[in-house]
């Protein structure tokens, strides 16, 4: 894992977190603006705390591999086409007049950065106001994972499923490649409440094909604590 300074660490967690990027934007004479960087959060607990759902292997690949190299495509990508937005929301709000490498890989660090957050070992129950939430929008537990299954299930190809808050309205959506709810091309719109990537990198090493028994597992590791976090 590359050392990240403790300030981009509070920064980007906290871009991760409120789903917004809070960057100043106050400039002095002759001082460039302050043009986004993407980064990867730390990883919030190690390779192998996952398994046996999410076995290390996968873990290596995913953070160290995949998620490390959308990091250095989108930086590239926003120096070759000097993209001059400076916050994460502004980039994905105009998304759409972005180069497909920015638009793919800009998603692909912020997808991940969500998912990481979005699992914990030793999952406990939903509770409180996002239980409530949970069987006011889908009428239990047990229906909301059987619909939010379906989206991950019948998502063709790579992509991610969602819970998403829109407007106080708890919506299950999916999107392709590394699209999210933020991008203005999104027909899923919303703030992300939860996610699961379903490109096989995510899971092939361990499930191959059956994408069924990953996300089934999957639920064993959701952190739903974090989820409550952003319905607050
Ligand atoms: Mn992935």
């Amino acid at each position: 894992m590359e050392k990240l300074s403790r300030r981009k660490f509070i920064e980007s967690t906290a871009l991760v977190t409120a789903g917004v990027a809070a960057i100043p934007t106050v400039l002095m004479a002759g001082e460039k603006p302050a043009v986004i960087k993407f980064a990867q959060i730390p990883l919030p607990y190690s390779a192998n705390a996952l398994e046996p759902h999410i076995d290390a292997a996968t873990m290596d690949i995913h953070y160290g591999k995949h998620h490390a190299a959308y990091v250095k495509n989108v930086n590239d990508a926003i120096a070759e086409d000097k993209i001059t937005v400076e916050s994460e929301k502004d980039f994905f709000a105009s998304v759409s007049k972005l180069s497909a490498k920015a638009r793919n890989n800009g998603g692909g660090v912020w997808n991940h950065n969500f998912f990481w957050q979005c699992m914990a070992p030793g999952s406990r129950p939903a509770a409180g106001k996002l239980n409530e939430a949970i069987n006011g929008s889908f009428g239990s537990m047990d229906k909301f994972k059987e619909q939010f299954t379906q989206a991950a299930m019948t998502r063709f190809g790579s992509g991610w499923a969602w819970l998403v808050s829109d407007g106080g309205k708890l919506k299950i959506g999916s999107t392709p490649n590394q699209d999210n709810p933020l991008m203005d091309v999104s027909e899923l719109k919303g703030t992300p409440l939860l996610a699961i990537d379903v490109w096989e990198h995510a899971y092939y090493l361990k499930y191959q094909n059956k994408r069924n028994e990953y996300v089934a597992a999957w639920w064993n590791v959701v952190n739903w604590e974090a989820v409550a976090a952003r319905l607050a």
